[in-house]
């Protein structure tokens, strides 16, 4: 291990006076902070964001400043348990590593033997985005080990799969150049909750005159400063800018000559963007035809232009095709070329790192979509899944169909063991759980996906409890089961060591010399100067043959609103300023509010602070009603990440939402949740 990386461990004092430490945030979030975390007798006192990383510019999100909650609250995991009480009821015994893990590798073998490797089912996702906790040794033991794979598709698989289709995921305009665009348009995003950095980027090209385009069904802070506030019907999208390519093609804002060079399909994209005049798209998705007549003018005559395509577009059955669509606009508008023109999807990789380390091929096992959790527990027998091990992840809270995953996890026959920070609603229905680290306890890289940065978070403490890294507990699993090859190492210094090895040239030595790697195309790229598609045969694919099978309806097609007339009303699940995912939904107050416009509330004879019930057939959640006019009529709000104790009845948001799959990618369909609202004191 080199010098300064493995030296900056003791930087952090043990006794004397506070001193700052820098790291930085692997959370799920784009921006990636670099953080100064001030620390005092081995312990956190506070946390702030560093000027390391520009970006970061000395601030970061209030969640974080108070991650020190976290570390130490009430709800740690200190030591491993195995269950003593009935599933879901969160009693445990507390037990030694050495007894835990023995009950973990007997169980798995023991599965493996009855029903075969498929029967363990391992189940991550956004807990940790870093190089260190996921896809390291986790990804060697599953498959070495045989176990069923997990389709990761939780979040980011629709826009995803868009993206690499058209783009080969091609790095994208960073935060910083945003004060170059003439017009801004924020697609399915909302960057003053989830991305807070950008915000003043935004800002900052407003003041010198650019216009910015809002498409989202709430009136989002940027939203309202907006020039042009499309708040369609969430699922609609793909009509809307299918209606902006037809306006393009049709008033020769189509740059014919850039897609005869750059891009293939165009003539199939035309023909599919000629069914949406602006009157019939406007119609499907509920807002005023003038308004989309002035985007599309507005997106035709400027330049620079940047489209930043988010998630909250994706969460439906359209997802897919609606990220096709919108990232399809700079190719057919002609918008690339140019600082501050083109389109922002996630950077996450730009960095074109392969994972090496991972070493051994995917087996041929099982793939199980992760949307399906509730299914695969109940439903597959051939194999059943008889050991489900859970980490970076709370699905009990975050996945589709929470009624059927919680009925999954009560299965007597299901051996659960979850890998945690905190007692979370899955953690509760553990039989063995394992103690994790969190990111001030240990190394892990944070690699931002708005920006371009990637930076190495550093332990600032010693571990809290007796609770250990995924590196650590990966590799002792992988040493106990018996899949390390001769020689092969596994503890965290040593994986540390071997990322920073293989990563592309030149990044791991600037990590390992403290200073901030740069991609070879700089840190702020202009697409179609600096960086191309990564395409096989580097042209843009606007429509992509594997793509125009897979989806239900081909590519750019409509599929109907699923509202019913009981369940007329779309349940979306934004983001919200307090949690990251369901990470710190332990800090939320015990009753989140639903947002309902005033006029939905009316026609339902509803009141502000009215208590009610949201209901489906696939469930019924009771909370307080928040009337305000920030959520478009047919539309109600609930934050994502919301844990069951902040709800009335212990039932989320997600209990609320199908298993059903987006367009292309395999994704969730959070805002396809269709519902019906009323008071709950009538009954
Ligand atoms: N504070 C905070 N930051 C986060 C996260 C967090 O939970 N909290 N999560 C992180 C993660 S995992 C992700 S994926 C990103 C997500 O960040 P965003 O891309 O901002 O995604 P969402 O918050 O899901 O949705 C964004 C907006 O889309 C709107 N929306 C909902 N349905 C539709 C629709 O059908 N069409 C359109 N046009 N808009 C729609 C919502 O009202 C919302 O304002 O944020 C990351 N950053
Ligand atoms: N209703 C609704 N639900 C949604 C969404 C929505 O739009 N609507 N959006 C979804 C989105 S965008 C996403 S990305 C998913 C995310 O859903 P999840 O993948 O469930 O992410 P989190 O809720 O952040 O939970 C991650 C857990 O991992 C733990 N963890 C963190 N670091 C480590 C580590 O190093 N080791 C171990 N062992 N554990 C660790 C944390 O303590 C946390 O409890 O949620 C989805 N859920
Ligand atoms: S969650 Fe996002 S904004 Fe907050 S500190 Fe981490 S990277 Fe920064
Ligand atoms: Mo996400």
């Amino acid at each position: 291990m080199s010098s300064s990386v493995s030296s900056r461990r003791r930087n952090a004092p043990l006794g004397g006076p506070p001193s700052i430490v820098h790291s930085a945030c692997p959370l799920d979030c784009p921006d990636a902070c670099s953080l100064a975390v001030t620390v005092q007798h081995g312990k956190v006192i506070s946390l702030d964001g560093s000027d390391r990383n520009p970006v970061t510019d000395g601030y970061i999100c209030a969640k974080v400043r108070k991650f020190g909650d976290r570390v130490y609250g009430p709800d740690r995991l200190l030591y491993p348990g195995i269950r003593k009480g009935r599933k879901g009821e969160g009693r445990f015994e507390r037990v030694t590593w050495d007894v835990a893990l023995e009950t973990v590798v007997e169980r798995m073998q023991h599965a493996k033997a009855e029903h075969g490797g498929a029967s363990i089912l391992p189940y991550s996702y956004g807990g940790s985005n870093g190089l260190l906790t996921q896809d390291n040794l986790d990804a060697k033991l599953w498959r070495r080990f045989g176990a069923s794979r997990l389709a990761r598709t939780l979040c980011a698989a629709p826009t995803g799969a868009a993206n690499m289709a058209l783009y080969g995921k091609m790095p994208s305009v960073t935060y910083q150049d945003y004060p170059e665009s003439a017009l801004i348009v924020l697609w399915g995003v909302n960057p003053s909750a989830s991305g807070i950095h950008l915000v003043p980027y935004v800002r900052e090209a407003q003041k010198r005159g650019a216009k910015l385009i809002v498409v989202d069904p709430r009136t989002t802070p940027l939203a309202r400063s907006a020039d042009v506030h499309l708040a369609v019907k969430p699922g609609t999208d793909v009509a809307v800018a299918l209606a902006i390519h037809r306006y393009l093609f049709e008033h020769g804002h189509a740059d014919e000559a850039f897609l005869q060079e750059h891009a293939r399909g165009a003539t199939a994209l035309r023909e599919r963007a000629s069914e949406w005049a602006i009157d019939r798209a406007a119609e499907l998705a509920g807002i005023d035809p003038a308004l989309v007549e002035r985007a599309a003018e507005l997106y035709a005559r400027s330049s620079p232009a940047l489209v930043r395509c988010g998630w909250g577009l994706e969460r439906n059955r359209n997802g897919g095709n609606a990220a096709m669509a919108v990232l399809a606009l700079p190719a057919v508008g002609g918008k690339f070329g140019v600082r501050g023109g083109g389109y922002s999807m996630s950077n996450s990789a730009s960095w074109g790192i392969e994972r090496p380390w991972i070493a051994a091929p995917e087996p041929n096992t099982r793939l199980v979509n992760m949307n399906k959790l509730g299914r695969a527990l109940t439903e597959y027998s051939d194999p059943p899944v008889d050991v489900l091990f859970v980490y970076n992840c709370n699905p009990a809270a975050t996945v589709p169909d929470q009624t059927r995953v919680l009925r999954g996890l009560e299965r007597e026959d299901l051996f659960t063991v979850v890998f945690e920070q905190v007692m979370t609603d899955t953690a509760l229905y553990a039989d063995v759980i394992l103690p994790a680290t969190t990111f001030l306890e240990g190394y892990d890289f944070a690699r931002a996906y708005g920006p371009i940065s990637l930076e190495l978070a550093i332990p600032v403490i010693d571990t809290v409890g007796e609770s250990r890294s995924n590196a650590d507990v990966f590799g002792e699993l992988c040493s106990r089961l018996g899949v390390l090859e001769e020689g092969e190492q596994s503890g965290e210094l040593d994986l540390l060591a071997r990322v920073l090895d293989e990563l592309p040239s030149g990044v791991g030595d600037a990590i390992r010399g403290d200073r901030r790697p740069t991609p070879p195309f700089g840190l702020a790229p202009i697409q179609f100067v600096d960086v191309f598609p990564n395409t096989p045969d580097g042209k843009i694919d606007l429509f992509p043959a594997a793509l125009e099978q897979s989806a239900p309806l081909g590519l750019y097609r409509f599929q109907p609103d699923p509202a019913t007339e009981r369940y007329p009303l779309a349940l979306i699940s934004p983001a919200s300023e307090r949690t990251i995912s369901s990470t710190l939904g332990e800090f939320l107050r015990s009753d989140v509010k639903l947002t309902m416009h005033p006029e939905d509330a009316e026609a339902r004879g509803l009141a502000d602070k009215d208590l009610v019930r949201v209901f489906n057939d696939l469930g019924e959640m009771h909370c307080t009603l928040s009337v305000l006019p920030i959520v478009r009529t047919g539309t109600v709000s609930l934050p994502k990440g919301v844990w069951r104790r902040s709800m009335r009845n212990g039932v989320t948001g997600t209990a609320l939402v199908p298993d059903t799959l987006t367009d292309l990618g395999g994704g969730a369909c959070f805002n396809d949740a269709r519902v019906q609202v009323a008071s709950l004191s009538v009954g």
